[in-house]
């Protein structure tokens, strides 16, 4: 199995945790969107990470490949078959990538990217729109949690979602404010203790390392 992207996209890292977890193995091809290869954009035709390949079948879009990955390797199921939590990790999924995402955008753009990996200036006042924009969904997955446990009942997509988005904020010096969402805080801590997430943390920071270097 192979997927292609650099490991700061969120969408990647979801997709790199889920084949961690369910103990698969693969090779990561740190592809660059903007300049892609024609081995990519045979995965990904529109050019977008992550891009995945099995064999001869691909896809390209996180849920799609997650969805697929569930079916094929359902030895660890990530999407849980009774309908009220398939539904719930679906949800999950979603708010992350469709809401939280797109929200706290600004954050990584104008903290991290332009000003770390462009040499451009980042806009702080663009980047704290996006704090505030983001506190939405974070007030509202702060109120999904428990005091223990995942999202809802057994770990999912939606943990893996949720995590992977936290990380590529924390790249921009970005934390969870343990004061206003200490139920987020604790869940993250169990998330990022797991075997899976330490092993694509590892493999991650390699990646970059191997970039910067
Ligand atoms: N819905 C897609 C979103 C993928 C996506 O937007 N990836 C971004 C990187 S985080 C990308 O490829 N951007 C490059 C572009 O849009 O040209 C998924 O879940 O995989």
């Amino acid at each position: 199995m192979k997927l292609y992207g650099f490991p700061l996209s969120p969408f990647v890292r979801k997709v790199a945790v889920a084949l961690a977890e369910k103990g698969l193995e693969f090779e990561w091809e740190p592809s660059n969107p903007g300049a892609p290869t024609e081995e990519f954009l045979k995965v990904s035709p529109f050019s977008k990470i992550p891009g995945f390949a099995d064999g001869d079948y691909a896809l390209a879009d996180s849920t799609a490949i997650a969805v697929y990955l569930d079916a094929k390797y359902p030895d660890v199921p990530l999407i849980p078959a009774a309908p009220e939590a398939r539904g719930r990790a679906v949800w999950f999924d979603e708010v992350v990538d469709t809401v939280l995402i797109p929200a706290a955008a600004p954050i990584v753009v104008h903290r991290f990217l332009r000003p770390k990996i462009f040499g451009q200036p980042g806009d702080e006042e663009a980047a704290k729109a996006g704090e505030e924009a983001a506190l939405k969904s974070l007030n509202y997955l702060e109120g999904q949690l428990g005091n223990d446990g995942w999202l809802d009942g057994e770990f999912s997509l939606g943990d893996i979602a949720l995590a992977s988005s936290i990380k590529t904020l924390t790249y921009a010096g970005w934390s969870i404010d343990r004061a206003a969402h200490g139920k987020l805080c604790a869940w993250y801590d169990r998330v990022s203790a797991r075997a899976a997430w330490q092993a694509i943390a590892e493999k991650e920071a390699a990646m970059f390392a191997a970039m910067n270097g």
